[in-house]
């Protein structure tokens, strides 16, 4: 599975009116199927395409509408490169015309539990299945924030659906999982999820993507005491920090906005994880 292969950099592409951090910016198709050639130039190993927005508070969107606004996206796209398409999507006829026109991932936020239909679609094409931790619906889940051990709930949760998953009768290489950073939790669960990401990796026993770009809870690490969170247009340094520790923790992949950036410090990342182990062997790197 694609996801095996890390570390990786998935670049998230939101064909959406209203998605928080970058809504509008790439609601035509032709802007979005550029949007999504320049993050393969720098360095994307995966595309998501997303035609839902999954913010907090957001309406959910027609499947026929999602659709429209995907699938001629993930058709151009896959037509020009070979790196993976992936779609963001918690409707099984969404994820089955996607892979119709070309995605070989589905990244379903719900894990399956938003549409009945979905672990079949997927079990059935044989394609890559992203599933992650969510409680209920993105309208209403920052109603239910309460954990007593948010590591271990997710763990759990996470684990279910896995096993529901194979039960479904999707290959367990074809699997991957994401804690869900900002679905559901408090700044303070975020936090905790990515600083006790090592035991969330170890318990999954499948490849772990984190999605913590722009998102609200490093708006509000970097305000000041009494302050508003930081606009998503000054998280990117909170944003970069968090991809290093995922990625140095056992993150196999992150799925961000800002795909340049991730890229060159993963770059740097493996190069002294290499350094480390002693494996220096390029002449122009070690001199
Ligand atoms: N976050 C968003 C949407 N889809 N999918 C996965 N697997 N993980 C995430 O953290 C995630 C996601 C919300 O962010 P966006 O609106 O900027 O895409």
């Amino acid at each position: 599975m694609i996801f095996a292969r890390r570390p990786l950099v998935i670049g998230v592409v939101n064909v959406t009116p209203d998605s928080f951090s970058d809504g509008g910016r790439f609601h035509d198709v032709s802007a979005a199927v550029a949007h999504g050639l320049s993050l393969l130039a720098e360095g994307a190993g995966v595309i998501d395409v997303g035609g839902e927005s999954t913010r907090p508070g957001a309406q959910p969107v027609e499947p026929a509408t999602e659709q429209r606004r995907v699938i001629p996206v993930i058709e151009a796209l896959a037509a020009r490169t070979v790196v993976p398409i992936s779609v963001d999507t918690r409707n099984a006829s969404t994820a089955g015309a996607a892979i119709a026109a070309g995605a070989t991932i589905v990244n379903d936020v719900s894990a399956g539990c938003h549409d009945p239909e979905m672990l079949g679609v997927v079990a059935d094409a044989g394609v890559g299945y992203l599933l992650m931790h969510m409680r209920g619906e993105p309208a209403t889940m920052q109603d239910d924030v309460r954990y007593d051990d948010v590591v271990a709930e997710v763990t759990e949760f996470l684990l279910e659906r896995l096993a529901a998953a194979r039960a479904a009768g999707i290959a367990p290489e074809q699997l991957g999982a994401d804690p869900g950073l900002g679905f559901a939790k408090t700044t303070g669960h975020n936090l905790t999820l990515l600083g006790r990401l090592p035991e969330l990796v170890a318990a999954v026993g499948v490849p772990v993507v984190v999605g913590s770009s722009r998102k609200s809870f490093l708006g509000r690490v970097l305000a000041g005491p009494g302050d508003d969170p930081l606009p998503v247009d000054r998280r990117q340094d909170g944003t970069l920090a968090t991809v290093v520790w995922a990625l140095d923790q056992g993150a196999s992949a992150v799925r961000v906005h800002d795909v340049r950036s991730a890229a060159r410090a993963m770059q740097v990342l493996e190069i002294m994880r290499r350094a480390y182990d002693g494996g220096l062997t390029d002449p122009e790197v070690a001199a």
